[in-house]
């Protein structure tokens, strides 16, 4: 169905203008047929959390905003399902926030990388990371293509935005000492397990946030965002995500 087809008063209109804009994606080649079965296992957690922004995502949101403003080098990392569910609104945090957009791709191939960067710069975006092959060096030990990284970027960075991650390349970036901190609706993945600061949440629901957030926390204390992380445990904010699973569950039923 066409996002223009779709009936405001459907019960279903948001996740469903959601899905047309991840279908144009992989016509357009932006995403690949797997982006379409991440956003699939996504929708579904999605569905069963309630299709709203918990209060353990705004913990981690907050913790997430915090490690930004308190980080020397950080960096966020594109793949194709970030920019086809956020394009304007990823742009816009990396505009007020400084923090430059990388794009790094599991399925990567040149013209993906060339139609990712076409689409952030329609956003108004201007120096895009990993787009130049002049710049890119690879992450040793990781066996995916997600080794190729930026010189400027991912590769020297302290702290790694890396919404919708694959569980390899979070754990490496953290054995690198690199603080990483991801968006993934399924708090049991390895990426929300091995991640410093997991936000479940939809990623379109989360970016506007942290956006909201960063404006606000940027005049925050240093004492101030050390005390905010400091409280934040993600594995107990993990906790909380899957007993509320749980809850949902048996009410659905
Ligand atoms: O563009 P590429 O080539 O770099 O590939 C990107 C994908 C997403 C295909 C690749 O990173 C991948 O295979 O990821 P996974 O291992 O399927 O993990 C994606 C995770 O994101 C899953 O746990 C999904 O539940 C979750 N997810 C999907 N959609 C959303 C989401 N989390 C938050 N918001 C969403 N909209």
């Amino acid at each position: 169905m066409n996002v223009k087809n779709i009936p405001k008063t459907h019960p279903r209109s948001e996740s469903l203008n959601i899905r047309s804009k991840i279908a144009d994606s992989f016509v357009r080649g932006i995403i690949m047929p797997e982006g379409l079965v991440a956003h699939g296992r996504g929708e579904a957690f999605d569905y069963i959390i309630g299709e709203k922004t918990m209060k353990f995502s705004m913990n981690s949101i907050n913790a997430a905003v915090s490690k930004l403003l308190l980080s020397s080098d950080p960096v966020i990392s594109i793949n194709g399902n970030v920019a086809s569910l956020v394009p304007a609104e990823i742009t816009e945090f990396s505009r007020i926030s400084k923090i430059q957009m990388e794009v790094n791709l599991f399925h990567r191939t040149q013209k993906r990388i060339e139609l990712i960067n076409t689409v952030l710069q329609d956003h108004g975006a201007q120096k895009i990371l990993g787009t130049n092959s002049r710049h890119i060096t690879q992450i040793p030990h990781l066996k995916s293509n997600r080794r190729f990284v930026d010189k400027r970027g991912i590769f020297k960075a302290d702290v790694v935005f890396v919404p919708l991650e694959d569980g390899d390349r979070s754990e490496l970036l953290r054995k690198l000492r690199k603080d990483v901190i991801t968006v993934d609706l399924n708090p049991f993945s390895r990426t929300a397990k091995t991640s410093n600061i997991t936000i479940v949440d939809n990623l379109t629901r989360v970016i506007p946030l942290m956006i909201t957030q960063y404006i606000k926390m940027r005049t925050f204390s240093k004492h101030k965002l050390n005390q905010i992380l400091d409280t934040y445990d993600n594995e107990k904010n993990l906790n909380y995500a899957i007993v509320h699973i749980s809850n949902r569950l048996k009410k659905l039923k």
